[in-house]
């Protein structure tokens, strides 16, 4: 079975609809097909300032979603990143043979610093793309199911598989991403051309999994709509139908032909009325799972737990083939 390794960051309360649609529904997908790890990437989380009471809520928050999405510790790895040292590990030897230059042109990096100014960004920011290919390399991960937005550092982590692997010797497995076109990119529903985002989207433009439901539905309504009456599918003219018929495709297992015929001679309210109610009983049980899982915090620490040894079990030998190639001593 192909190895798979993914993961998200606990920097908000809840995690959003493009989180849901563009990578952990392919998680759940893939603990059937692959061997998956999937962490919660909390040493990522303080690249761009937090809250500490703040981020260990929603380290835990972010596992429980997790599960009641549908992660099953029993067919996937599940772990908590900073339980993992050789995360960071292996990340300073991988920042040595990642150029300067290259690091500054990863497009993530120059939109989040050029709206925090210099002064406010942190090095752990500019650094973020190699913890990731070291989170990645780590396991040894032929697949990476992420989000659109993601492609560019799979290409930063293949590089430096490959650079890492000429220079040194056979050290890691050069990973692919896994993105899945029709889910790749859930967009902004005040503002359809941008991705659907936990730091720039505005309140109205974002669909977060554990808010009050009906506040879900108000927002899908509201939703911005394009010119013209009719319900085409055109992401270019008219990019907030598309994203709205992406949307529900994607939760009601449809194709977007098959909507469109049944919408047929219909106007935008008749869809977005019929998506509000479709969200609404998609959150309704994950909320009741989320609240479920959080009222057990001694199990949930017994899950990741298990999870950190199983991680270490396969990131301890990696770490460790990388530092004899690179010709670190080996303590005795
Ligand atoms: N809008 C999206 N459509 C599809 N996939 C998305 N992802 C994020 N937004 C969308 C995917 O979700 C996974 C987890 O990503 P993350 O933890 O890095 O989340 P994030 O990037 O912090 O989430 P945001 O909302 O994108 O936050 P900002 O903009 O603040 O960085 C990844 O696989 C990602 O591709």
């Amino acid at each position: 079975r192909p190895r798979v390794l993914s993961g998200i960051q606990p920097t908000a309360d809840s995690f959003h609809l493009g989180n849901y649609l563009g990578a952990v529904r392919n998680w759940v997908a893939m603990q059937d097909t692959a061997d998956a790890f999937y962490c919660v990437v909390d040493l990522h989380a303080i690249t761009a300032g937090h809250d500490p009471v703040a981020l260990r809520n929603r380290t835990r928050l972010s596992v429980a979603q997790l599960l009641a999405l549908g992660l099953d510790p029993e067919r996937c790895t599940l772990f908590v990143q900073s339980h993992v040292p050789e995360h960071a590990q292996l990340a300073w030897v991988l920042s040595c043979i990642t150029g300067f230059g290259e690091a500054g042109r990863m497009v993530q990096f120059k939109d989040k610093s050029a709206k925090q100014g210099s002064d406010s960004t942190s090095v752990g920011l500019f650094t973020y793309p190699i913890l990731q290919a070291a989170d990645i390399l780590l396991y040894q991960a032929d697949a990476v199911p992420v989000g659109e937005d993601q492609r560019q550092h799979l290409e930063l982590t293949r590089d430096l598989a490959q650079r890492y692997n000429s220079r040194f010797g056979q050290t890691f497995t050069v990973p692919s991403a896994y993105i899945v076109k029709d889910t790749a990119k859930i967009t902004d529903l005040q503002d359809p051309t941008s991705k659907m985002s936990k730091s720039a989207s505005s309140p109205g433009g974002i669909i977060e999994l554990l808010e009050e439901p009906a506040r879900s539905a108000k927002k899908i309504k509201s939703a911005v709509t394009d010119t013209g009456r009719e319900i085409l599918y055109d992401e270019v003219n008219k990019p907030g139908i598309s994203n709205l018929l992406t949307i529900y495709a994607a939760l009601t297992g449809r194709t977007i032909d098959e909507l469109l015929e049944q919408y047929d001679g219909h106007g935008y309210g008749d869809l977005k009325k019929d998506l509000a109610e479709i969200v609404v009983e998609f959150v309704k049980p994950i909320q009741e799972r989320t609240r479920g899982y959080l009222e057990d915090p001694a199990h949930l620490d017994k899950i990741l737990a298990i999870g950190a040894d199983k991680a270490r079990a396969v990131s301890a030998v990696t770490l460790a083939q990388a530092y004899q190639n690179i010709g670190f001593l080996s303590p005795s």
